[in-house]
């Protein structure tokens, strides 16, 4: 049975991003241990402290934010790394390897109060030889490897390094993770589409018509988490449609390129999937212009993705 780290070692780059995902499976790890105690010690809620996009920190983002950089920081593999959480692409000092990290520390925040399901989302670059912010400015078809956690009833790590998508389950009792969903496919022609339909007054005309379509002539049910980490797994796993149209309130779109849609896109591919923006624009063909821009998102299943292409 191959381990996560023989797979995470077999992309370009293999050694070093073997090292990156390590110290993220260990944040993992760590960050799950957090959520399960969170509610007994009091590490639910509000940090006070409100982030780059204009979002009120919880108190559980900043604590996953700085679990995964300091294990990203000793991993000896990481120049440079970039968070949802943080202004700025922040480098490490004295790192010896040359990749760069985006990562989503703890995806989801609006699901912790209700112990719902929340999750880690990350994507690993070669750096650039200098680390300024344009550095990270890169599509996401130059990435060496993506992946994201979801802390669920299980500890589950999904992982890719460009060919094959593949799952991983934390076994605590072993201190292992196990590869439990060795390279996943995505179903096509069933599963749901996952959507939050509240907002559809406030969506184009175009974007309804569509959906109205897609549900009159595929008949997928209906799933949405609220969590994309969770609604990704699930369409990964069941087949379907995940989408975040632009609206009103977001005119671009609410999800962010560079640390949600672009490893979600690359997992998907990877898994047989298709991933596009508006206008059908394949996610990881975007150049982006600003490390936390912001762009629409469809992924899942070639069938139900089409209808949005
Ligand atoms: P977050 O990074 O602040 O948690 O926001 C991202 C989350 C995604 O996980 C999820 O798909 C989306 O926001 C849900 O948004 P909404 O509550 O508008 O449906
Ligand atoms: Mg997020």
């Amino acid at each position: 049975m191959r381990t996560l780290q023989d797979l995470a070692a077999l992309g370009p780059h293999g050694a070093r991003v073997r090292d990156a995902v390590a110290a993220i499976a260990d944040a993992a790890v760590a960050i799950a241990q957090k959520l399960a105690r969170a509610a007994v010690e009091g590490a639910l809620g509000a940090s006070g402290a409100v982030n780059v996009q204009g979002e009120e920190q919880q108190k559980l983002d900043v604590i996953a934010d700085e679990l995964v950089f300091a294990k990203l920081a000793a991993s000896g593999a990481v120049a440079a790394i970039g968070s949802e959480e943080r202004p700025q692409l922040e480098t490490v000092e004295h790192a010896e390897g040359n990749l760069l990290v985006l990562v989503d520390p703890l995806d989801g925040s609006s699901n912790l109060d209700v112990n719902g399901a929340v999750g880690t989302i990350f994507t690993i670059y070669e750096a650039q030889r200098s680390i300024d912010p344009q550095a990270a400015l890169r599509p996401g078809r130059e990435a060496l490897a993506a992946g994201y956690v979801m802390y669920g009833p299980g500890l589950v790590l999904v992982l890719t390094v460009g060919a094959g998508t593949h799952g991983f389950s934390w076994d605590a009792q072993e201190g292992r993770w196990v590869l439990t969903h060795p390279d996943m496919r995505i179903p096509d022609g069933k599963g749901y589409y996952s959507v939050n339909e509240a907002y559809a007054p406030r969506w184009s005309e175009d974007a309804r018509a569509r959906l109205a379509r897609m549900k009159e002539e595929t008949k997928l049910g209906l799933r949405y988490v609220g969590a994309m980490v969770a609604d990704v797994h699930r369409t990964l796993l069941k087949g379907g449609i995940f989408l975040y149209p632009p609206d009103t309130k977001n005119p671009q779109g609410k999800l962010r390129l560079m640390y949600e849609a672009i490893p979600m896109a690359m997992l998907v591919e990877a898994a047989g999937g298709m991933a596009v923006a508006e206008q059908g624009k394949r996610i990881l063909d975007i150049a982006p212009e600003a490390l936390h821009q912001r762009t629409p998102v469809y992924l899942g299943s070639p069938s139900a993705v089409r209808y949005f292409a």
